[in-house]
């Protein structure tokens, strides 16, 4: 249980954000006990470890919890220092890759949920600037096999997760990744050759169908 020695993370199945910290965990190489959270109805554990934004994913740390996607993934590198390293060391590197992971969170989730939940105008605007995303995406991936070079690292588990999402965000925008960013696509690919990534990531099409829930649940049609 939770206040026990080990690792337990509080998350959903779906959820890009949860899939960083497991992916991370995965790299490590981290034992750990995984909950599945039911969102529509939190449970008092979850209430009690994030009390301020009562969202997945949190990992308990022996008994103490932490909160956040981003944080999470950097706590678990910092902890699990000895295995494969997260982050570059050379502090230029290192804050090269906080700007990238930060500019994926900030931008990738809000824009592909407008996709999904707008309509008309508002909806191509989402669509014009998730191209726009995508483009910068692909110019600061560059020719490098990951985002930080040759390694598997940060910005790549940052943003990773939203490939699986990239099918609905196609079909209820209207672009094609492939020919907005068709490096993103070859690098999805290199991604899922790691089996941190291929394990973890959904069938596009589930996420697709997680969508179209999300959107009846909303009562959007
Ligand atoms: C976002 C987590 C989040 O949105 C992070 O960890 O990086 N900035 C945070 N979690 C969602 C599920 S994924 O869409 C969540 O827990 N939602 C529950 C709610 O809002 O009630």
């Amino acid at each position: 249980m939770a206040s026990e020695k080990g690792v337990v993370l509080l998350d959903f199945w779906v959820s890009p954000f949860g899939q960083r910290v497991r992916i991370a965990l995965a790299e490590k190489g981290v034992d750990y006990e995984y909950q599945e959270q039911n969102l529509a109805e939190k449970s008092p554990l979850l209430l009690k470890s994030n009390p301020v934004h009562k969202k997945i994913p949190v990992l308990i740390h022996d008994g103490k919890p932490v909160c956040e996607s981003l944080i999470i993934v950097q706590y678990i590198d910092e902890v699990w220092s000895d295995k494969y390293p997260i982050l570059p060391s050379d502090p230029y590197a290192r804050a090269q890759a906080r700007f990238w992971a930060d500019f994926v969170d900030k931008k990738m989730y809000e824009c592909g949920t407008k996709l999904w939940k707008l309509k008309g105008e508002a909806q191509e605007e989402a669509n014009k600037e998730m191209i726009d995303i995508l483009k910068l995406l692909e110019a600061e991936l560059g020719d490098k096999k990951y985002f930080g070079g040759e390694a598997f690292g940060f910005v790549d588990i940052t943003f990773v997760p939203f490939t699986s999402w990239f099918y609905s965000y196609e079909t209820f925008g209207n672009f094609k990744v492939e020919e907005v960013a068709p490096k993103l696509v070859a690098w999805t690919k290199r991604c899922m050759e790691r089996e941190s990534v291929a394990k973890t990531l959904y069938d596009p099409i589930k996420v697709y169908e997680f969508v179209c829930f999300l959107k009846k649940r909303y009562g959007i049609e």
